[in-house]
């Protein structure tokens, strides 16, 4: 019993961990590391939008592995990872780590620790296609260190399962060396359209602990940007129009009652809602208008509008109108009390 507590504990702890509350950040998004005060201590990203730093603990056991190959998560505790506020990019403590050099960016180094070192970054494409990520690799690592450093970029859509890579996005070996800190790689791809309008995508831009000693590389200028405005074709479309049953006034109730608006089946495509209107086409709701049942009469308007972009709508088709009973000239009623007048 005890067991199964601590190991359904831990369970969710690691769960916990990796999930790491990171918000999906709006397009466009950008962000080059200049305020050195969004990472100010150790393995807390919480000062970041979008983004949060990982080890990669035993993705790979061995050094030299593609990370084009690795696409899934450590199981490991303890994975978020940022080393804050260095000055110096000559530590060799593997990981990632905040450089507040004269361009300020975080960086990555694979070690027997940081198996595969990365960063995610959560965005929000919805209603944007054609998501472009931009960024630069740089080697800041000055060092006598001269390792094959290859960073790849992968995506997925949400915060689990396994990432898909982007072979455009690949750097066979973004460093140079030894004692050379010059060398930049800019990146700029197009993801899948998989990832466009999503409530959330993860970009993951990830290295390996090369063979032999790793060179600290710069993620920076990262720029995530996309096309606004996604809408269906709506100029062929005429929204099914509601149905109507009317009200009717039967003595001695003397109250019309019964009248009703039912939704029609939606007939708008993906991407575009059903709206209706009762003041002939002025205001516009996706709310059904309830039936007015002794008058006056309603016209009831449908159509359908684009959810990206609230100025693209189809054509409205023809008003349905209601015809509301009216009482038997018998029945002198005070219409909606369903009471009679005084001496009748
Ligand atoms: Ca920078
Ligand atoms: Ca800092
Ligand atoms: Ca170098
Ligand atoms: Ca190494």
């Amino acid at each position: 019993m005890r067991l199964v507590l601590i190991t359904t504990l831990a369970y969710v702890w690691i769960i916990t961990t990796h999930i790491s509350a990171q918000t999906p950040q709006p397009l466009p998004f950008t962000q080059n590391w200049t305020n050195t005060g969004l990472i100010t201590t150790n393995d807390n990203w919480s000062g970041v939008p979008g983004i949060v730093g990982f080890l990669g603990q035993d993705m790979t056991t061995t050094t030299g592995t593609d990370p084009q190959i690795l696409l899934g998560v450590s199981a490991l505790a303890n994975d978020v990872d940022v080393i804050a506020n260095q000055t110096n990019p000559n530590i060799t403590n593997g990981g990632v780590a905040e450089f507040e050099i004269t361009n300020p960016t975080i960086a990555l180094q694979g070690s027997g620790t940081a198996d595969a070192p990365h960063i995610i970054i959560s965005v929000n494409t919805m209603c944007n296609s054609a998501i472009v990520v931009a960024y630069n690799v740089r080697d800041i690592d000055g060092t006598t260190d001269n390792a094959i450093q290859p960073v790849a970029l992968q995506y997925r859509i949400g915060n689990t399962g396994p990432f898909t890579n982007v072979p455009a996005g690949f750097i066979a070996d973004a460093t140079t060396g030894p004692s050379v800190a010059t060398l930049v790689t800019p990146v700029n791809v197009t993801l899948p359209a998989a990832c466009n309008n999503q409530p959330e995508v993860q970009i993951r831009i990830i290295t390996t602990n090369a063979l032999g000693n790793d060179e600290w590389v710069g993620i920076d200028d990262i720029s995530v940007t996309g096309t606004p405005g996604m809408c269906p074709d709506l100029s062929t479309i005429v929204a099914n129009s509601v149905i109507v049953v009317n009200s009717v006034c039967n003595f001695p109730v003397c109250n019309p009652s019964g009248g009703t608006i039912t939704a029609p089946v939606n007939n708008c495509p993906t991407g575009s809602i059903l709206q209706y209107s009762a003041d002939g086409g002025l205001t516009w709701s996706s709310t059904l208008p309830v039936y007015d049942q002794d008058g006056p009469a309603q016209s009831i308007l449908t159509r359908c509008n684009c959810e990206c972009d609230p100025l693209v709508s189809s054509i409205s088709a023809t008003p349905v109108n209601t015809a509301p009973g009216i009482c038997p000239a018998t029945c002198v009623c005070i219409p909606n009390t369903g009471t009679f007048p005084s001496g009748n």
